[in-house]
């Protein structure tokens, strides 16, 4: 058995508890502001679809100054729930809040969910649903969804399907969900969605794996999560959502280090199971389980010529690690559209200022960038570089997914321009052409990891 981690106050409550059979799991860091809603919608979910079942709730935080442990120990109790729906449950149900150990010194959402892991597993849990502190769309119902397909279709993982805005989740439109599907020949939508089902199976899975990396103790845990799913063969299948609504963010902003923790995990992860996705050709639908809904998700601001001026500035700071990491001719085209980024960034700014009103200036703004593309062919072609030169030089994957950033807020940037007059739904379609063209490219990188890579191996 993998060691434990927890510490003698997580022990004392797995004692106080004894055994439960459904567990919702919440990490958070600083979300007083809206973890109440999420405890709430949680309970109510836990007695209305699983009355019969013992039930405990579990926010593993990061020793928030804010007060979200103490939103959590105070929000209306499960009485209350009872009380607007009308259920008499069997078993009252825990709510415990606590603050996790952090692993080898590093704090982070995996090292949340590790804790509740162990957790899950010290009371024999059926089914854990993991479910993110900063939501506002949360329902009850997404508790049966998430757990429904494992206590009653007998699946170990259940990924969440959303609409989302158009802007949001690109680090997930861009690399995880089209590398996932072309890897390992699932088409799962959401790989790092954050809302998840999970098997008592797959938890013990996953702290045997016990494979807890700086990366994958931070952001790195969710696509950790669902690769894992897959390698080990477990039975997958997604759950229909409907709208994520969360906390808001600026993929220019505040997306680097989240894209450096999930990125640097996706190549060690595609390294490590190269021997899983090497003849892997096409790839096939994950069974979707829920009632279809239509929703429109609140726009999200990007500032576009950020995106573009870092990808021009990267690339006059970066050129060198470029080459270490690219392959010649990927590489002279990456240049020549960071110095294209570059001067349309330069020409829309200046257009803004030439212009009197605000909103005017963005609308000029945008058409000063409007020529500006980034082919979906290409991005494939760098990102499976970056898997080659993950596996011949390990030791920098850290310095070359840092270098990646710029290149990625390029191919952001023009995703954003590209997208700027279409619905949601269509721009869903362009994702879908990306994802096809992950795929359609696969056999350039077997080639190129049969070559340099299984080569080297061998001999
Ligand atoms: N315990 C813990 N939770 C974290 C930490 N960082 C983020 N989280 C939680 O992880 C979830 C997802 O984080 P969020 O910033 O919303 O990321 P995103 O929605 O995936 O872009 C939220 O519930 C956060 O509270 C951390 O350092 N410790
Ligand atoms: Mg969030």
């Amino acid at each position: 058995m993998p060691e434990t981690v927890l510490t003698p106050a997580i022990r004392d409550q797995i004692d106080r508890l004894g055994r439960a059979d459904i567990m919702v799991g919440i990490p958070s860091f600083r979300n007083a502001a809206t973890i109440g809603h999420v405890v709430r919608a949680a309970q109510a979910g836990l007695v209305q679809y699983f009355p019969d079942l013992r039930p405990v709730l579990v926010n593993a935080d990061a020793g928030s100054a804010d007060g979200t442990q103490r939103v959590v120990a105070e929000t209306e109790p499960p009485d209350y729930v009872e009380r607007i729906l009308l259920v008499r449950p069997t078993n009252r149900l825990e709510r415990v809040a606590l603050t996790y150990p952090e692993v080898d010194g590093v704090g982070g959402k995996g090292a949340a969910l590790r804790t509740i892991f162990e957790m899950a597993a010290a009371l024999d849990v059926k089914a854990l649903v993991v479910v993110d502190s900063d939501l506002r769309s949360i329902v009850p119902e997404w508790i049966e969804l998430l757990a429904g397909p494992i206590l009653k279709g007998g699946y170990d993982y259940v990924a969440p399907l959303y609409s989302r805005y158009k802007y949001d989740g690109t680090i997930t439109n861009t690399v995880t969900y089209p590398l996932t599907r072309a890897l390992y020949g699932h088409r799962i939508r959401q790989p790092i969605g954050g809302d998840f089902g999970v098997s008592g199976d797959l938890v013990r899975h996953y702290l045997e794996l016990g494979d807890w990396s700086p990366d994958i103790s931070k952001f790195g845990i969710d696509i950790w999560m669902t690769t894992s799913a897959l390698t080990g063969g477990f039975a997958v299948c997604q759950a229909r959502l409907g709208a994520k609504v969360h906390d808001p963010k600026d993929p220019g902003s505040d997306l680097g280090p989240m894209f450096r923790q999930v990125v640097g995990t996706i190549l060690r992860l595609a390294v490590a199971n190269a021997d899983r996705w090497l003849a892997i050709h096409g790839s096939h639908d994950v069974p979707a389980y829920g009632f279809e809904r239509y929703s429109d998700p609140p726009p999200l601001e990007v500032n576009t010529i950020r995106l573009l001026t870092e990808f021009h500035t990267g690339s006059l700071a970066l050129a060198e690690t470029w080459a270490e990491m690219l392959t010649p001719p990927t590489l002279a085209t990456v240049m020549e559209l960071a110095g294209e980024a570059g001067a349309l960034a330069e020409a829309a700014e200046r257009a803004g200022e030439a212009d009197a009103g605000p909103s005017m200036s963005t609308e000029r703004m945008a058409d000063a960038l409007a020529a500006f593309h980034f082919p979906d062919d290409l991005w494939a072609r760098v990102v499976y570089d970056l898997i080659v030169t993950a596996a011949l030089a390990p030791a920098q994957i850290e310095r070359n997914v840092a270098a990646l950033v710029p290149i990625y807020f390029g191919r952001v940037g023009s995703f954003v321009i590209e997208n700027r007059k279409v619905t949601t739904d269509e721009a869903e379609e362009r994702v879908e052409r990306q994802a096809r063209e992950y795929e359609l490219l696969k056999p350039y990188l077997v080639d190129r990891w049969n070559a340099a890579v299984a080569d080297r191996a061998g001999g």
